[in-house]
């Protein structure tokens, strides 16, 4: 329906044209053809004049009302230390361009309105005029050098690199269709090795978890950095070009696949010291949510973004991230809320290259649990209070092997020993009830003797030792599931005397 009304509009359109044109041939023959074309001229010039004034009008105005939407100018400064000099930039080749843009309108309409055909002038063919040659290409030549020049000046200083030994901090932005994995670097500041072959499901950079740099990294949701530190972001692409985007900083460069690149900035102003700032402009002092007046306003909810400059596909605009920019004890205090991907997702899994080894900080949480559970023990009284579970004592599959990461626990016992000269214990051996129950046993056996000779060979006395196989005599949880066999397949100790 739509469709055919449109038709219907466009064909009366031309009978309407149609019929004007036979009107004026039908007028021309009347008052003849040449007065009639002087006028057509004399209107066609006045109504250049009209759309030179309108237009100019326009741009003005529009530019005026929307002064304060601009990067660049008053609410909208740069928010970071190169981008005044990046603004500077823009606004000088905008004040050159904008000048001969506003002259070169002016002139042509005007010329077009002054110069209008007319029955009692004569044109005048100028074919050639070295002069005006010579001009014309000097000025614009002069002028487009220095813009290049300068322009090229302040490339280079914004695009310096970090050189070693300055005080940076180094996070890698990495782009897919459609998001950013953003990584930080950890205490240690420094960004672990990755490599692409090394990506997958659980490794959604590639990062070697062999390079222990890579252990404190942690990705972030939202990007937070600190006020006044310089900040280089090495920017990569996984699948296709993104474009790492901060706009209030004038930050932006290409992510491209295989070709790491990167951008240095400081940003120089909070996110609350940008709202503060919005805050003193009318424009922005106006309800957020045009249905509640009482509401928060807009520089309240203003906030930096990320946004990915390129089109990368149909879900490009979900690569939006949020980037708060807080003091120093803030970034601190959600650098602390912050989990490394290998302690939170990688450790104790089947990638870890250092299952058989603890980091300090695990040893010291962990030694503090077993000695809370010992004096607990040995506070209590009743087999079952005084008896420990060791919860990191493994064996290599039906064998008396101890595994290596075994030694930590044990290492704890020890200690707890040579503190307390007085401590005899029981060392106990359970398996669960799959396989044959004399084989069962003797295993247990062999495995509490195989802890036993651990601790004697760490200098602690036999006699205050005993080891003991239970078998599959003493579940404490149901054989039929795989969860209840695990937990009987246990080593225990239990404190004779104290
Ligand atoms: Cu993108």
């Amino acid at each position: 329906m739509t469709i055919l009304l449109g038709l219907l509009i466009v064909i009366l359109l031309a009978v309407v044209v149609v019929q004007v044109g036979k009107v004026s041939e039908i007028a021309a023959k009347i008052r003849g053809e040449e007065e009639v074309q002087d006028s057509i001229n004399k209107r066609q010039g006045f109504l250049s004049l009209v759309f030179m004034i309108v237009f100019l009008l326009a741009v003005s105005i529009s530019g005026v009302h929307y002064k304060d939407w601009y990067l660049g100018f008053g609410p909208h400064e740069a928010a970071s230390e190169h981008g005044s000099a990046i603004d500077r930039m823009f606004n000088v080749t905008l004040l050159a361009t904008g000048f001969v843009f506003v002259i070169t309108h002016i002139l042509l309409f005007y010329f077009a309105y002054k110069y209008s055909g007319s029955r009692k002038r004569k044109a005048s063919y100028v074919p050639h005029d070295d002069k005006l040659e010579i001009v014309w290409t000097i000025v614009p030549a002069v002028v487009m050098a220095f813009l290049v020049i300068s322009g090229l000046d302040t490339w280079n200083e914004v695009m310096a690199d970090v050189k070693a030994g300055d005080d940076y901090m180094e996070i890698e932005a990495v782009g897919e269709q459609f998001g950013w994995t953003i990584r930080y670097p950890g205490a240690d500041n420094a960004l672990g090795e990755r490599s692409y072959k090394m990506i997958s499901g659980d490794n959604p950079i590639g990062q070697n978890w062999k390079d222990e740099k890579n252990l404190d990294d942690f990705h972030a949701t939202e990007i937070v950095l600190p006020v006044g530190k310089r900040i280089r972001v090495r920017i990569t692409s996984k699948d296709v070009l993104h474009n790492f985007y901060l706009p209030h900083f004038r930050v932006k460069m290409d992510a491209v696949p295989g070709m790491p690149t990167y951008f240095v900035f400081t940003p120089k102003k909070t996110t609350e010291e940008y709202r503060n700032e919005l805050s003193n402009y009318k424009t922005y002092q106006q309800p957020a949510d045009p249905n509640d007046p009482q509401g928060e306003q807009l520089w309240q909810r203003f906030d930096y973004e990320l946004a990915c400059a390129e089109l990368c596909g149909k879900g490009h605009f979900s690569m939006k991230r949020i980037v708060k920019i807080v003091s120093e004890d803030e970034y601190k205090a959600w650098v602390e809320k912050q989990n490394s991907f290998y302690f939170s997702q990688v450790r104790g899994t089947a990638n870890d290259p250092f299952a058989d080894k603890w980091f300090p900080q695990e040893i010291s949480e962990r030694k503090a649990n077993f000695s809370a559970n010992l004096e607990a023990a040995r506070a209590a009284a009743g087999v079952d209070a005084k008896t420990l579970r060791f919860e990191y004592v493994n064996f290599v599959t039906g064998s008396d092997k101890l595994t290596p990461v075994s030694q930590y626990e044990l290492g704890f016992l020890v200690d707890a020993l040579n503190q307390y000269p007085n401590m005899t214990i029981e060392l106990a051996g359970h398996t669960d009830n799959t396989g044959d129950a004399a084989a069962n046993q003797t295993l247990s056996e062999a495995r509490a003797k195989s802890v036993y000779n651990f601790l004697v060979e760490k200098g602690i006395a036999p006699s205050r030792l005993r080891a003991v196989g239970y078998g599959q005599t003493r579940p404490i949880a149901d054989n039929d599931t795989e969860d209840g066999r695990a937990k009987n397949r246990r080593t225990e100790f239990r404190i004779l005397t104290q």
